[in-house]
């Protein structure tokens, strides 16, 4: 008796392990993590890289993959639309309508666009009708520091009275990058390299 449970046992483990399966997602950051899901019916199935701006991404195609169980009983094709596909700026990705595989094909620019937001539909290939509610891709598009400080003028003028106090305020200068906000790459560093007339430094 104690045999035949713990062999029921095995078998649903078994069932288990066959049910559950793993897909390798990208996150933002350009890392990898392995994803859980349950196999089921007319589920969409998918990854998505995230790309970085200014430089060739075609070597990380196919940048994302999007499949439907309904391929196992239908003809699919599989078409993408949004910003970067039908709209401005046109064609930056690409899908291949029979086997799901989405391509990066030109440079892209953070600055420009953070995050394209792909829209994927799964139609019959003959009659058109969506055998899938429409999925949303998100492609984040990692920063890089192709952006210098630019202050908001050009010249500033602050004044101060005679014989004030040590650390009295003169003026704020005011300076931006476009560069991702709260990221390294859009830090900035303030610092006086040069007074006149000369001699001791009288502001800091
Ligand atoms: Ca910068
Ligand atoms: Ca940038």
């Amino acid at each position: 008796h104690y045999t035949l449970t713990s062999r029921n046992f095995f078998l649903l483990l078994l069932k288990l392990c066959i049910e559950v399966f793993q897909v390798k997602e990208w996150n933002g950051n350009g890392t990898a993590r392995w994803k859980t899901f349950r196999r089921q019916k007319r589920e969409w199935i998918k990854f998505a890289a995230a790309c970085r701006e200014g430089e060739d991404n075609s070597k990380r195609n196919p940048i994302a993959r999007i499949r439907s169980d309904c391929e196992e009983n239908n003809p699919v094709t599989y078409s993408i639309s949004g910003v970067g596909i039908d709209r401005a700026p046109y064609g930056i990705f690409v899908v291949n309508p029979r086997t799901g595989e989405i391509n990066i094909t030109s440079i892209v620019d953070r600055e420009v666009t953070p995050v394209f937001v792909i829209r994927c539909f799964a139609k019959h290939s003959v009659t058109g009708m969506d055998l899938e509610p429409p999925l949303e891709l998100r492609v984040r598009v990692l920063d890089i520091n192709d952006n210098p400080p630019i202050f908001a003028q050009s010249v500033f003028t602050g004044s101060v009275e005679e014989c004030s106090m040590d650390n009295t305020l003169v003026m704020k200068i005011i300076a931006s990058d476009a560069d991702e906000p709260n990221h390294l790459n859009s830090k900035i560093a303030f610092k006086i390299e040069s007074q006149e007339p000369s001699g001791q430094p009288m502001f800091i």
